[in-house]
């Protein structure tokens, strides 16, 4: 049975370009308990003995907290460490090729930059999308920001469809503007990663998101 339903809100990245290996257990125990609904572990350019090592080291956080874990960009890595998932940007190969490698009951998400590319990964068959990046943000440097205005369209075409999570920027300092948009579901990274209390920083994000629904203690 898949893991991916229209209650999850709240999506964390553990980003190694932000967090260092010592730190990822601790870190990503307060991503989960400040209430994130998913956890992707993003490793850039990590040799895959990091990513094999930290992921099975995340695992079993998220297992217990009854949070799916996705890896990014690679799908055989994903099936050999057991991940919930696996996250596939734009250039990442097709739904097809990574379903072969990774079995029919577990998540696959897409990056999307356009309506377009929104649309287009819904009748591909995609369990979820990322959307953006909203705002310019050093996580995914040079790729250009595409605004707030196509939000409402895109939830009305794919995120009644599946859940799309509006990615890049996003800050508890702009969110309410973002929420504003016609949005419920966000990937926030930097902002959260880089709090001095990741905690209660995603406790914060979680509230704004859901009011009166807090995270773990
Ligand atoms: N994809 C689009 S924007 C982005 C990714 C992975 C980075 C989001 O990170 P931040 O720090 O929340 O802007
Ligand atoms: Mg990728």
């Amino acid at each position: 049975m898949k893991l991916i339903t229209h209650d999850l809100l709240l999506y964390g990245i553990l980003d190694l370009g932000y967090v260092s290996e010592p730190d990822a257990v601790s870190v990503t125990s307060d991503l989960l308990a400040g209430g994130v609904d998913l956890l992707q572990l993003r490793a850039k350019n990590q040799p895959a003995a990091t990513i094999r090592r930290v992921g099975e080291s995340l695992l079993p956080l998220c297992r217990a907290a009854g949070v799916p874990f996705i890896l990014n960009d690679h799908p055989a890595l994903a099936a050999e460490i057991g991940a919930d998932g696996v996250h596939l940007g734009q250039d990442d190969g097709t739904l097809a090729a990574a379903r072969l490698i990774i079995g029919p009951d577990r998540i696959i998400g897409r990056s999307t930059h356009s309506l377009d590319q929104a649309r287009a990964a819904l009748v591909e068959g995609f369990d979820y999308i990322g959307f953006g990046p909203l705002f310019a943000t050093p996580t995914k440097a040079g790729r250009p920001a595409i605004g707030l205005q196509d939000i409402a369209a895109m939830e009305r075409e794919v995120g009644r469809h599946i859940p799309a999570f509006c990615i890049g920027g996003i800050k508890r300092s702009n969110l309410t503007c973002v929420l504003a948009a016609g949005t419920r579901r966000v990937v926030i990274v930097s902002d959260l990663l880089l709090a001095r209390d990741v905690l209660a920083a995603t406790r914060e994000a979680r509230a704004m998101i859901q009011p009166g629904v807090a995270g773990s203690p």
